[in-house]
């Protein structure tokens, strides 16, 4: 197949349950107002190119594969998004510019601290009806809400990177659902960031769905109960990550995450994306531990590129080096100090969260990468 990918046994598409990336987008439905949404993500990223800014493609939050076409039910899976709205806030710290390309209703930057579910925004504001007149912020004028003011020091630095990120015009949101839906935007984005040259980083931080039901498969009304067991015969998604490593973005930075629950298997199973897709960094992270552990791995730097792994981790706290065996990848663990929780929506005031180190590796590994490419044009 021209993306490299092993095609279906038979002439129809998907017909042995893999789908080649072309079969895939040849036959399955692009989201509606798809060339909107890519013409606007390229005014952005032209306006970012003519301001000389980096920009990474963030993608978070899970994937939906509909069992209905008029859909009732859905196939779901855990994640709130709270990696990739996290490590959206570090990347604009960081100076980059971001597109935020996340599911529906998901956790999104700034808003996360006060997802509904951890920290009730409700909960923050003055009860008009009992508020006490001592306390200055609770004054009640009849027109404004005052937010009580044991809860003003946390809420006013959001507040301002939040309106600060609206005003800069450095924060571009895209938006899915279904599995079909993040995989035609992610090819869109992709294309639309490749004028970016090396300045652009893929960070793709998804739960994508490994399976889905291709349209000519899907029944357009609710199924109907009634004849006992509902058995679902589901395809495998096509691997978009090599056809975006060669074709789509063949000069980004591109960081994929590797999820799993049984822990042996995390390493080898990043190893082989790196070897199968050719690409930067996985990221490998526990179910249970993804909070405050991570695993980066990649192929071991060339000798010209002396800054060693454990030299560019050492401002961070609780890292490990760790050679895997003696061939050419190694994994180097990241670990927040105490392993604590910061919960659905990220960390409670003053807790660290493991994105800001994450993202701090990266932007210096990503410095790298474009500083590599201007060393060797200017070597020529
Ligand atoms: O969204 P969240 O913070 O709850 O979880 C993040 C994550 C575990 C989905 C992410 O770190 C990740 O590993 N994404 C890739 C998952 C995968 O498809 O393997």
């Amino acid at each position: 197949m021209a993306d490299g990918q092993s095609s279906s046994s038979g002439s129809v598409p998907g017909a042995s349950g893999k789908w080649s990336s072309q079969e895939f987008f040849q036959t399955q439905q692009p989201p509606q107002g798809l060339e909107q949404v890519a013409k606007a993500a390229s005014e952005f990223v032209q306006r970012q190119i003519e301001n000389g800014r980096k920009v990474v493609l963030v993608t978070s939050g899970g994937t939906t594969v509909p069992l209905e076409r008029n859909v009732v039910r859905f196939l779901d899976n855990f994640s709130a998004g709270t990696r990739g709205a996290t490590s959206a806030e570090y990347f604009l710290s960081a100076g980059y510019s971001v597109i935020f390309m996340s599911r529906q209703h998901s956790l999104a930057p700034y808003t996360r601290h006060y997802s509904h579910t951890t920290n009730p925004f409700l909960d923050l504001l003055v009860d008009p009806t009992t508020h006490v007149p001592s306390d200055a912020a609770a004054e009640d004028d009849g027109d404004t809400i005052k937010v009580m003011s044991q809860h003003v020091a946390h809420l006013r630095p959001i507040l301002k990177a939040y309106h600060d990120a609206r005003a800069s015009g450095y924060l571009h949101k895209v938006s899915f659902v279904t599995v079909n839906e993040y995989l035609f935007l992610l090819r869109e984005m992709s294309r639309v960031m490749q004028p970016l040259g090396r300045k652009g980083m893929y960070y793709l931080a998804a739960a994508v769905s490994d399976f889905f039901v291709p349209s000519t498969k899907v029944p357009e009304h609710k199924i109907q109960s009634g004849k006992g067991s509902l058995v679902i015969e589901m395809d495998q998604v096509p691997k978009v990550l090599k056809p975006m490593v060669q074709k789509w973005a063949p000069e980004g930075f591109i960081v994929s995450f590797k999820l799993e629950t049984d822990p042996n298997l995390l390493i080898p199973k990043a190893r082989a994306a790196l070897e199968r897709y050719g690409h930067q960094l996985v990221i490998g992270n526990d179910l249970q531990r993804r909070k405050f552990e991570v695993v980066f791995v990649e192929r071991k730097r060339r000798p010209r590129k002396r800054t060693t792994t454990s030299d560019s981790f050492s401002s961070v706290t609780g890292l490990e080096k760790e050679d895997y065996k003696n061939d050419d990848f190694e994994s180097t663990w990241m670990r927040l100090e105490g392993g604590g929780d910061g919960g659905e929506g990220g960390g409670k005031g003053g807790e660290r969260e493991i994105e800001e180190d994450i993202v701090r590796e990266l932007c210096r590994r990503h410095d790298a990468w474009i500083q590599e490419a201007e060393d060797d044009s200017s070597s020529r």
